[in-house]
């Protein structure tokens, strides 16, 4: 049976709350695939900022091919990871502090898109406060990260979870049972015409799940199991959250012009007060 109604929240924050109480429970329960809000970040500024990246840099510059060569990195982070740093406590809050300090200036002059997240969080969790992740101490996770992709890269299909991937239990983010991303598309990677783009299976994690994915056969099985899905097609400014524990992935990017998002994942729970975000 295909599952045609699994379609997005959206496409602006007004709508989203005239259809749905309460939509980052619905995003928790995988009622929908995602909260997908378009035309969230004015594409003009969004092209301000890559090239204040450039400018900075902070990411190659697609048009010098010489750079490339000298940095064959297929993705770039202007942010802080706690998937790829939070191995180490100590140096993952020290990143983060620079991430903090990074970000008091690279939005001068400019709008910012971080600032503009968060307060589309809050608008979505209503009474919650939303805040960036901090630990008992007061130390802060990464605000936000900025992911810049060149052609090639590929995320398969695959979760994103503390706990359940990442197997941290040593962080205070590690208590949330549900984990968002929240994802706004800065430029896409077009190639003839056409971009990657994020799908999302209606399939949420388990153990024998897992199997598939690191079986590299997640494909078939959603076949055989005709498991649905959603592609998010982003234009450059839209943004959206979706639930990090169902199966998502982003295929092969093509094209010379980099994927750049902005990206968050999000720490939440039905009864509890606060909503964490951190990268
Ligand atoms: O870039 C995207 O749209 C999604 C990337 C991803 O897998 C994630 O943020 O968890
Ligand atoms: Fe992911």
């Amino acid at each position: 049976m295909r599952h045609d109604d699994w379609v997005p929240l959206g496409p602006d924050l007004d709508a989203v709350l005239t259809s749905n109480s309460d939509p980052l429970k619905s995003l928790s329960e995988a009622e929908v695939p995602a909260i997908l809000l378009r035309s969230a970040f004015d594409p003009r500024k969004c092209d301000a900022l890559v090239q204040r990246f450039i400018d900075r840099g902070l990411m190659r510059d697609p048009g010098d091919s010489e750079a490339a060569k000298e940095d064959p990195r297929m993705r770039i982070d202007i942010g802080t990871s706690l998937g790829n740093k939070g191995r180490d406590q100590e140096s993952f809050f020290a990143h983060s502090a620079e991430t903090h300090g990074l970000f008091n200036t690279l939005f001068d002059g400019l709008d910012n898109p971080v600032k503009m997240m968060y307060d589309a969080l809050q608008t979505l969790a209503k009474d919650k406060i939303v805040k960036t992740a901090e630990e008992p101490d007061g130390r802060q996770y990464g605000p936000a990260i900025f992911r810049v992709h060149y052609g090639g890269h590929t995320y398969k299909p695959h979760i994103d979870h503390v706990v359940l991937r990442e197997k941290r239990f040593n962080y205070a983010v590690s208590r949330f049972s549900n984990q968002f991303a929240g994802v706004l598309c800065m430029q896409n990677a077009v190639h003839e015409g056409r971009s990657s783009q994020s799908i999302v299976h209606r399939c949420l994690w388990t153990p024998e799940i897992q199997e598939h994915i690191a079986a590299d056969t997640f494909h078939e099985y959603a076949r055989n199991e005709d498991i649905s899905h959603y592609r998010s097609e982003l234009e450059q400014g839209d943004m959206y959250f979706f639930n990090t524990r169902l199966i998502h992935e982003v295929p092969a990017l093509q094209g010379n012009d980099p994927r750049v998002v902005l990206a968050t994942f999000i720490g939440y729970e039905p009864d509890e007060p606060e909503v964490f975000v951190w990268s």
